[in-house]
C-alpha cells in the first residue's frame, strides 16, 4: 500500500477529523508542524500562538497513543522548513510518501497554497461543521437576502435541537426580546475555568516568549484549556455557572468584568477541541432539566448553529476576495489606540486593554465598541480585519472575515447585515458602565468634551447618505438628522472632522 502524509493543522485538533478518518494508521504518517509562516502572516497574539502550539503538542501525543505515526515539528527544530507546504515536502522526502491527504483549511490563503503544492494533495470536506458548503449553497440559491434567522431555523430542524416535533420548543424560534439587559453593578460572574500551565505548556510559553514576544498582547498569565478533556470541563463550568444568565446579560459590558456570562469556548471550538453539536446538546440538556431558561439556551444555541455556521457558509460562498471588500470605500489608517496607544475614550481603552491581556473580548465589545468606532471613523476595513485576526484567540479567517468585513464594517455591501451596525454613545452608555468616569461626556452632542461616537455617528450617516438614505431601516435616523437645525448639523460635522483630523495627526482622541 502507498504511504501518504495526513496533514493536521493547528485548528484541526479533532479525533474525528475527515483526514484522520481517511488515513491509515498502519501505513500513513500524520504531519503536524509549528511553522513561522502561520504564526506571523499576521502577528497573532502570543496567547493564541501558545494555545495552538500547546494543544497541537498534546493532540500529537494522543494520536501516537492511538497508534498513529506522527511527524511533529516544533518551531525551533533546526530543520523546520518554516511553512506548511515546506514541511510537507520535507516529510515526503523523509518517508517516501507521494501524496497528502488533508481536511479543508479555514482560510482561502492556505487552501490555495495546498492546492498549488508540488505534491499530489487531496482536500477533504471539513465535516466538523453542521452545514456543508453544498447545503449552504442550496439554501442561498435564489434568495434575495441571506438572512441568518431563516438559515438558523433550518439548522434547528436539521439537528432537532430545541424542537417539539416540528415546532420550536417554547413556541418561538427566537427569544431575543427577553435578552440583552444592561448588567446591574452587583452581579458576580465566575468567569471561565482557568488551568495552570503544565510542563508542555511551560515549554511552549518559553518558546513563544522568545520568538513572538514583540507581538501585541500579554502571554501571561496563560490559563486556556489545551486538551479536549480540559475544554469539556470549561464547557461544563459555563453550563453550570453562566448559561442561566447568558441571555439576560449577553450584550452588557462592565468595567473589570472581561467575560461576564459568556462561554469563552470559541478558542476551543475553533481549534476542534469541542464540537458544535455536543456544546449545543449540553445547553439543551440544561434547559430540559430546568437548570437554564429558554431565552438563555435558545440564544446560546442560535449563536452556534445559527451565526457560527452561517458566517462560515458566507465565507466559502462569497469566495477568496470577500475578505478584501471595501464597499464603503473607507481608507483611514487604524489608529494607535487599537494597539494600546493612549486614548481618552474609556470604552475603547477598556476593550483594547482586555484584548491585550486576554486575547478575548465578547461580541458586543467587538461589534459596538471597537467595530462601531472603526466604521464611524472611516477606517480601512482591511486593516480592521487584520487587527481582529491578530488579536483574538478565536480568530480564523472563515469566522473573522464575515464578522468584521460583513457584520461589523458593512464592507461587503450588505451581504450579511441589512443595515450598518452603528450607534452613538447612548447605546454604549445604556449597555455599560464605561461612560461614568470617561473624559468625554456621553450626553454632550457637540463641543469640546462631546463623546466622539456622538459626532462621528452623524458624520457617518451624512457622508454615506447616497447609499443608506433609501434603506427603510434607516429612514428614522435620516429623518432625525434632517430635522436638526442646519447650524447644529454644521457644528456636528465640523466637530467630527476635528476628531478625524486628530486621528490622522496621530493625536490622542
Ligand atoms: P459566547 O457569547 O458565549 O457565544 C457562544 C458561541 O457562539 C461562541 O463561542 C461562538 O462559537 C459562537 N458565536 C457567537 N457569535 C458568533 C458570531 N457572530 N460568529 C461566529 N460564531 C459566533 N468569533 C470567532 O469565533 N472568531 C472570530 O474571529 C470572531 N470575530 C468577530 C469579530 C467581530 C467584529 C464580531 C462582532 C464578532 C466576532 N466573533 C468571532 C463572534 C463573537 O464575538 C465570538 O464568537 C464570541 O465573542 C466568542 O466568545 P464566547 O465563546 O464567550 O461566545
Ligand atoms: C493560527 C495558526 C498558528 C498561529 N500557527 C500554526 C502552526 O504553526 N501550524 C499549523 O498547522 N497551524 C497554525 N495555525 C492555524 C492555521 O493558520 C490555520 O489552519 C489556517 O489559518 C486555516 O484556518
Ligand atoms: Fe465611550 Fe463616549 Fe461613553 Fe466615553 S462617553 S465611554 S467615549 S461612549
Amino acid at each position: 500500500m502507498v504511504s501518504r502524509l495526513v496533514l493536521v493543522l493547528g485548528d484541526q485538533l479533532s479525533e474525528g477529523l475527515s483526514a484522520l478518518r481517511e488515513g491509515n494508521r498502519e501505513t500513513d504518517t500524520v504531519v503536524m508542524a509549528e511553522v513561522a509562516e502561520e504564526a506571523t502572516y499576521v502577528k497573532h497574539h502570543p496567547k493564541k500562538i501558545a494555545l495552538i502550539f500547546s494543544a497541537m503538542r498534546k493532540f500529537a501525543a494522543r494520536l501516537e497513543e492511538d497508534g498513529w505515526t506522527v511527524a511533529y515539528s516544533q518551531l525551533d527544530d533546526t530543520d523546520n522548513a518554516g511553512s506548511i507546504v515546506g514541511e510537507l515536502l520535507r516529510r515526503a522526502e523523509q518517508t517516501g510518501a507521494q501524496e497528502v491527504v488533508c481536511t479543508e483549511p479555514g482560510e482561502w490563503r492556505l487552501i490555495s497554497k495546498l492546492t498549488h503544492a508540488p505534491i499530489k494533495t487531496t482536500i477533504l470536506g471539513d465535516d466538523r461543521f453542521l452545514a456543508s458548503h453544498k447545503e449552504f449553497e442550496d439554501w442561498a440559491e435564489g434568495r434575495k437576502a441571506l438572512r441568518m434567522e431563516y438559515f438558523y431555523r433550518d439548522m434547528r430542524r436539521k439537528t432537532g435541537l430545541l424542537m417539539d416535533g416540528d415546532k420550536p420548543a417554547g413556541g418561538q424560534w427566537n427569544f431575543d426580546h427577553d435578552n440583552r439587559k444592561p448588567a446591574p453593578g452587583d452581579i458576580d460572574p465566575q468567569g471561565p475555568l482557568r488551568f495552570e500551565p503544565d510542563n508542555i505548556t511551560g515549554d511552549v510559553l518559553a518558546l513563544v516568549e522568545t520568538e513572538f514576544g514583540s507581538h501585541f498582547g500579554e502571554l501571561r498569565p496563560f490559563w486556556f484549556a489545551t486538551t479536549r478533556a480540559q475544554a469539556l470541563k470549561s464547557l461544563d463550568h459555563f453550563i453550570a455557572h453562566a448559561l442561566p444568565t447568558f441571555g439576560d446579560f449577553q450584550d452588557a459590558m462592565l468595567r473589570g468584568e472581561d467575560f461576564l456570562f459568556h462561554a469563552v469556548i470559541s478558542p476551543y471550538l475553533n481549534i476542534g477541541l469541542l464540537g458544535p453539536l455536543e456544546v449545543c446538546q449540553a445547553a439543551e440538556k440544561a434547559y430540559e432539566k430546568g437548570d437554564a431558561p429558554i431565552n438563555a439556551v435558545e440564544g446560546f444555541i442560535r449563536q452556534i448553529i445559527g451565526w457560527r455556521e452561517y458566517v462560515r457558509g458566507i465565507y466559502f460562498l462569497e469566495g477568496p476576495e470577500y475578505a478584501s471588500r471595501n464597499a464603503l470605500k473607507q481608507n483611514r489608517d487604524l489608529p494607535a489606540m487599537y494597539w494600546g496607544g493612549e486614548t481618552s475614550m474609556a470604552c475603547m481603552g477598556a476593550a483594547v486593554d482586555q484584548t491585550r491581556r486576554e486575547a478575548y473580548a465578547h461580541h458586543i465589545q467587538r461589534l459596538m465598541v471597537t467595530g462601531n468606532f472603526a466604521l464611524l471613523a472611516g477606517i480601512d476595513p482591511g486593516q480592521v480585519a487584520d487587527w481582529y485576526l491578530e488579536v483574538y484567540a478565536d480568530a480564523y479567517e472563515w469566522v473573522e472575515a464575515p464578522n468584521v468585513v460583513g457584520m461589523s464594517q458593512f464592507a461587503d455591501g450588505g451581504v450579511i447585515a441589512s443595515k450598518p451596525y452603528v450607534s452613538s454613545g447612548a447605546y454604549i452608555n445604556k449597555m455599560s458602565d464605561y461612560c461614568k468616569g470617561c473624559s468625554y461626556k456621553v450626553s454632550q452632542k457637540t463641543g469640546e468634551g462631546a463623546c466622539p461616537f456622538n459626532t462621528l455617528y452623524w458624520h457617518f450617516l451624512d457622508r454615506h447618505r447616497d447609499r443608506f438614505s433609501g434603506n427603510p431601516r434607516m429612514g428614522n435616523m435620516y429623518g432625525t438628522w434632517d430635522r436638526m437645525d442646519a447650524d447644529k448639523r454644521a457644528t456636528v460635522i465640523s466637530d467630527a472632522d476635528a476628531v478625524l483630523a486628530k486621528l490622522d495627526a496621530g493625536e490622542v482622541v
